[in-house]
């Protein structure tokens, strides 16, 4: 966190004032691997300004979108050394560290994109949250990510036969590695700015993605089909840097959270636009979008519940999801 005093002292040494009581400015810079315009960012700078105008200026967001500040799994550890304050990512990458965030990232956990709210919005979604503080990490809000889905390069996915011997690139968590094996395919663990040339020179058949990353990685060039299995409703999480976060005034960090949590509505309408966009947009590209019949991929998930829901903390937390109406 950059703290620096905004009026110069000599400044405030005319003005009769310490250098100490003069307003200080605090600049907080936040991580996205999507480029501009994608509505996790648009949701994080939507943020950052009602931040801005709740503390009369002094607090502000800098969005570091595209990736340029790194990968997934390397911005995840920059920020639990507080070397970037915030992060807005997937909550797959946190599922070989944090347990609880395995639970919504199991696949057909959510019955539909309105349950995954309702439970996100509710105490489990704040229990989740609460998860990350021993990992140096202040869970601050979800965001939406819709369902994910498969695509290949060239072999068309209409059954779940079809998916034997082709190789798909996951998220770094070893939950998505045996997810894909227990539907007959190869998974390939590997960060999401190597797919498209993954895809591209053959080395993967293809990936899983929603709609909206599905054409702003330009993975649509290179994977035409696009089957509509939706294995995974995982949220989207909004962290802060346990380091930044404690050094905030108490009424800050109230500022924070509050202001997270203001973004989410706005994140959701951005995202519910994005997701009809980009299934035309592919579509105009010439992606096939291919209906499928899920009983077969649903039934074929045991495997992974039993070996990923392993304690008795996360049966409950997949029972109460499941109870959740
Ligand atoms: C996107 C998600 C990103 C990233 C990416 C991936 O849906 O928004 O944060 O996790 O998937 O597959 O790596």
């Amino acid at each position: 966190m950059n703290i620096f005093i905004k009026v110069t002292a000599s400044v405030a040494i005319l003005a009769g004032l310490s250098t100490a009581a003069v307003a200080q400015e605090i600049v907080l810079r936040s991580s996205d691997t999507h480029p501009d315009g994608y509505p996790t960012v648009e949701a994080v700078k939507y943020m950052g300004q009602l931040l801005s105008e709740r503390s009369g200026g002094r607090i502000v967001i800098e969005v570091y979108h595209s990736s340029q500040l790194g990968q997934e799994t390397d911005t995840i550890e920059q920020t639990r050394f507080g070397v970037i304050d915030l992060n807005r990512v997937s909550l797959g990458p946190f599922n070989n560290l944090v347990a609880e965030s395995k639970v919504p990232s199991l696949p057909y956990i959510f019955r539909s994109i309105e349950h995954m709210r309702t439970v996100m919005d509710g105490d489990i979604g704040e229990d989740i949250l609460a998860a990350f503080e021993p990992y140096d990490l202040v869970g601050l809000a979800f965001y939406d990510a819709g369902a994910r889905s498969f695509y290949t390069s060239t072999t068309p996915i209409r059954s779940i036969e079809d998916m034997a011997g082709q190789k798909f690139r996951v998220q770094q968590s070893d939950l998505f590695v045996d997810m894909v094996n227990a539907l007959g395919a190869d998974a390939v663990p590997m960060p999401y700015g190597e797919v498209y040339s993954a895809i591209q020179t053959g080395v993967i058949d293809g990936a899983e993605n929603n709609p909206p990353s599905y054409l702003s990685s330009a993975h649509a060039e290179v994977a035409k089909y696009y089957t509509l299995d939706e294995h995974l409703i995982v949220p989207e999480i909004l962290v802060m840097a346990r380091s930044t976060w404690d050094r905030l005034s108490a009424e800050d960090q109230e500022l924070v959270r509050q202001a997270a949590k203001d973004s989410v509505s706005h994140q959701r309408e951005l995202w519910d636009a994005a997701v009809t966009d980009a299934l035309e947009a592919v579509a105009a590209m010439g992606s096939e979008i291919i209906e499928i019949e899920k009983q077969p991929f649903i039934d074929a998930m045991d495997s992974v519940y039993e070996r990923y829901v392993d304690t008795p903390e996360l049966q409950d937390l997949v029972a109460r999801i499941k109870a959740v109406q």
